[in-house]
């Protein structure tokens, strides 16, 4: 018996963390790290293609079954009839080893064949949909219209593609994003795929959401959870939508866990998508200090990259640890060595 509980605790050790030479003592330490881990309960919070990086670090390094991730659900919307979830299955396909490596978002290899019978049939094709992509459209489209939940689907297309991390929605409620921008409002894809988020930003808000309740499971896997993790996701249009909807806010101030985010600026800029030009644009301080801030009210910690290490004086004003990684996650070997470096200080 014992020995089974130490065989499947060295399950969970990365071999490559282990000293070539380990000690009696220092292996007793590494089995009682892995196996805090292995009970450990953590949550994170993801937009789309930065998230999904870190998450496919972090199921490498910790045991998915333990991890619950809640997705961004603004920028749903629909098209042809068809309802898309882009984070969501962005998190999903890329959990599942088979999101396009080149783009972050959609399937890898798929093909296009409905798009361009689509287009010579006259309809906008502005948004890329994939032949294989298409066939999670029809599958949740279908199911909703039968009367069943975004959270519901969401766990079954998981089950389905064999994802053992909980993926939620952070509402069963439609509240899509909607960009102020100088040339109007925009629906989200409208502004960020087809106008290459080109338009000024004036503001953003999430339609419905003061109306909108978390998802069967959110708020308990805030409460409940021993970390939580903000993913590096731009702070207004994927991690603000979840803030946003009633009930999750308070539920990070009142969680006795550990809150911990990434940042999705360096050096000024965005990793990935609009983050940075957003912030100047509505009047903000492009830079990791300027996420910090509008985190400050439940973060504990606060991971910024290496490049900014002179913000570190800066964000500890504001209430919160800092740590300096290396947050830019450029191979698998990047994602799993942050993902193992947060692990460690959440611990
Ligand atoms: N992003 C693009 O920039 N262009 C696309 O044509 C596009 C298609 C697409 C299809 C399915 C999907 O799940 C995501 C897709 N995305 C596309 C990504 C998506 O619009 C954004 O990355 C997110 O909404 C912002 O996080």
């Amino acid at each position: 018996m014992a020995v089974s509980v130490i065989v499947v605790v060295i399950g969970f050790l990365d071999i490559h963390t282990l000293p070539t030479t380990i000690t009696t003592t220092a292996f007793a330490e590494a089995v009682i790290f892995a196996a805090e881990k292995v009970s450990m309960k953590l949550t994170a919070l993801a937009g789309g293609v930065g998230a999904a990086k870190l998450l496919s670090g972090l199921v490498k390094v910790f045991p998915p079954e333990n991890l619950t991730i809640i997705s961004n659900t603004g920028d749903d919307f629909r098209w042809m009839g068809l309802y898309i979830s882009p984070d969501l299955d962005t998190v999903l396909y890329t959990l599942a080893g088979i999101a396009n490596p080149a783009a972050g978002w959609g399937v890898r290899d798929d093909t296009f064949n409905a798009l361009e019978v689509l287009a010579k049939l006259g309809c906008e094709t502005w948004f890329h949909l994939g032949d294989r992509d298409l066939a999670t459209h029809l599958f949740r489209t279908y199911r909703m219209e039968c009367g069943e939940t975004h959270t519901a689907i969401t766990l079954d297309l998981c089950r389905q593609n064999g994802v053992s991390a909980r993926l939620l929605p952070m509402t069963d409620s439609y509240v899509p994003t909607l960009m102020h921008t100088n040339e109007g409002t925009l629906g989200f894809q409208d502004y960020f795929v087809r106008r290459h988020c080109s338009p000024q930003v004036r503001g953003v808000s999430y339609q419905g959401i003061d109306a909108s309740r978390p998802a069967p499971g959110v708020i308990d896997a805030i409460r409940l959870a021993d970390a939580i993790v903000l993913c590096p996701s731009n702070p207004y249009i994927s991690i603000g939508p979840i803030l946003a909807v009633p009930g999750i806010r308070t539920a990070l101030h009142e969680t006795r866990a550990q809150v911990l985010a990434v940042t999705p600026i360096v050096a000024g800029e965005a990793l990935k998508g609009p983050a940075a030009v957003m912030m100047r644009q509505l009047g903000e301080e492009a830079s990791a200090a300027g996420v910090a801030r509008r985190y400050k009210d439940f973060l504990d910690i606060f991971v910024i990259d290496r490049q900014d290490d002179e913000l570190q004086g800066r964000i500890e004003s504001l209430g919160m640890k800092v740590r300096i990684e290396q947050t830019v996650m450029d191979s698998m070997e990047d994602r799993t060595a942050l993902a193992r470096r947060l692990v460690e200080m959440l611990s």
